[in-house]
C-alpha cells in the first residue's frame, strides 16, 4: 500500500473510510525514554544536524505507537541562523544572539538559499524515507507571524506584547520582515516536499493573540501566500493554528485541504465552520495525565461528535507535554484505531 493510499493522506481529502488516522504534535520529544536517550549523547542543535539521528527519533514512536504519520525532527526557527539571525536552543527554549527591535535591524536580515544551508533537513528526510518507507511524512515550519514573534521578542513570551507593538509602530519594515520569512517558507517547505515529504504544516502557535484585523493583515495574509504557492505540489496543506476559534470565518476561506484545531475549540464546531476541510484535533494533553476511563471517554467523546469520520485526522490539541505517561499514549492510540 502506498502511502497516497494511506489513512492518513486519504483522511486529509475526506476520502478515509478506514480505521482513524492519529498522529501527535511534537511526538518525537522529551515524553520518551528513547528520544531521551539520543538527547544525552547530543545537543538539540547536533540531533537536528544529523540525518541519522533525525531518522532514528523520527521513526522511535512511529513504531513505538503504531501512528499512522511521521513528523520531520526539526525547529520552526532552523532557519533563523542562515537569515543572519543566531539562535541557540537553550535549556529554557531558544534563544537569539539578538532581538530585532528597530527597521535598522530588519535590513540586516538576509535571503539565502535554503538548499545549500539546509542540507541536514533534505537529507533527514530522505534517510526518514528508508527507514519508513510506508508512512506518510509530514514537513513543516512555522507562519511567518510565529517566526516574527521569536525575531522580534527574542525568546518566547507569554504574550508577545513587542511583536504586537512592532507591527503597529514599524508596518513597512514589519511587512519587509515577514515578506522575507514567507520567500524562504516558501522555498523550504518545497524543497521539504522535493526531498519525500507527503504533507505539509505550518504551525501558527502565536497567531491566535491577535486581534482579528491583525490576524487577517498579519498573520493569514503570509499564510495564504504561501499556500498559494506550495499548492500546485499536489501535497496535503495543514495550518495548526493554536487558538482557532476568533478566526475560524477567515481559516474556513483559506485554500488549503487540513485545519489542525487548538484544545480550546469544540471540534465539531469546528468541522461545520469548515465545509471541505480536513480537522486534526483536538485532545487537551494534559488528559493523558488522568485516569484511563477519563481518557477513553474523553477521546470518545471527541470522536462521537462528529458525523463525518471520512475528514478526521485525530491528534492533540496542543504538543505533548514532557512527563506524558507512555501508557496513556498507547490507550489513546487504541481508543482511536478501535473506533470503526
Ligand atoms: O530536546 C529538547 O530539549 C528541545 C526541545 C525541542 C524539541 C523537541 C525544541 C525547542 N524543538 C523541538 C522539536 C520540534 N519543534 C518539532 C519536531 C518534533 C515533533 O513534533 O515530533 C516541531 C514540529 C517543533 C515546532 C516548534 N518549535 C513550534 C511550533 C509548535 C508548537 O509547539 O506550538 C514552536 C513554537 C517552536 C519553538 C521552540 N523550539 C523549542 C522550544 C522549547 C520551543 C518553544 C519556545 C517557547 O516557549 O516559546
Amino acid at each position: 500500500m502506498g502511502v497516497e493510499n494511506s489513512g492518513f493522506i486519504r483522511a486529509c481529502y475526506g476520502r478515509n473510510d478506514g480505521h482513524i488516522p492519529i498522529w501527535i504534535m511534537r511526538q518525537a520529544g522529551r515524553y520518551l525514554p528513547d528520544y531521551l536517550a539520543v538527547r544525552r549523547q547530543v545537543t538539540f542543535e547536533q540531533l537536528c544536524r544529523s540525518p541519522k539521528l533525525i531518522a532514528e527519533v523520527v521513526r522511535q514512536p512511529v513504531h513505538k505507537f503504531g501512528l499512522d504519520a511521521a513528523i520531520l525532527f526539526s525547529d520552526i526557527l532552523i532557519i533563523l541562523d542562515a537569515m543572519g539571525a543566531t539562535v541557540s536552543f537553550k535549556e529554557g527554549g531558544p534563544e537569539l544572539a539578538k532581538a530585532i527591535t528597530t527597521p535598522d535591524d530588519v535590513s540586516r536580515l538576509c535571503d539565502f538559499d535554503v538548499r545549500t544551508e539546509l542540507p541536514f533537513v533534505y537529507d533527514g528526510i530522505r534517510e526518514i524515507k528508508q527507514v519508513l518507507p510506508d508512512t506518510p511524512l509530514i514537513g513543516f515550519a512555522g507562519s511567518p507571524f510565529t517566526i516574527a514573534c521569536y525575531l522580534v521578542e527574542g525568546k518566547g513570551s507569554k504574550n508577545f506584547e513587542t511583536v504586537k507593538q512592532f507591527v503597529h509602530q514599524y508596518p513597512a519594515a514589519a511587512d519587509k520582515m515577514m515578506s522575507l520569512v514567507t520567500d524562504v517558507t516558501v522555498r523550504y517547505l518545497d524543497a521539504q516536499i522535493a526531498a519525500g515529504c507527503d504533507a505539509i504544516q505550518l504551525f501558527d502557535s502565536w497567531g491566535g493573540i491577535l486581534s482579528r484585523d491583525d490576524y487577517r493583515d498579519w498573520s493569514l495574509r503570509w499564510t495564504k501566500e504561501i499556500f498559494a504557492k506550495l499548492k500546485s505540489r499536489g501535497v496535503p496543506r495543514i495550518l495548526f493554528v493554536n487558538n482557532l476559534a476568533p478566526y475560524i470565518d477567515m481559516v474556513g476561506e483559506l485554500d488549503c485541504e487540513v485545519v489542525g484545531v487548538d484544545y480550546r475549540m469544540d471540534l465539531r464546531a469546528a468541522a461545520d465552520a469548515l465545509p471541505g476541510k480536513a480537522v486534526q484535533g483536538n485532545l487537551e494533553p494534559s488528559v493523558l495525565f488522568g485516569p484511563t476511563e477519563k481518557l477513553v471517554d474523553t477521546t470518545r467523546r471527541i470522536l462521537d461528535s462528529l458525523d463525518n469520520h471520512n475528514r478526521l485526522i485525530f491528534n492533540l490539541g496542543h504538543g505533548i507535554r514532557p512527563a506524558t505517561p507512555i501508557d496513556a499514549v498507547e490507550t489513546l492510540v487504541k481508543t482511536v484505531h478501535e473506533y470503526r
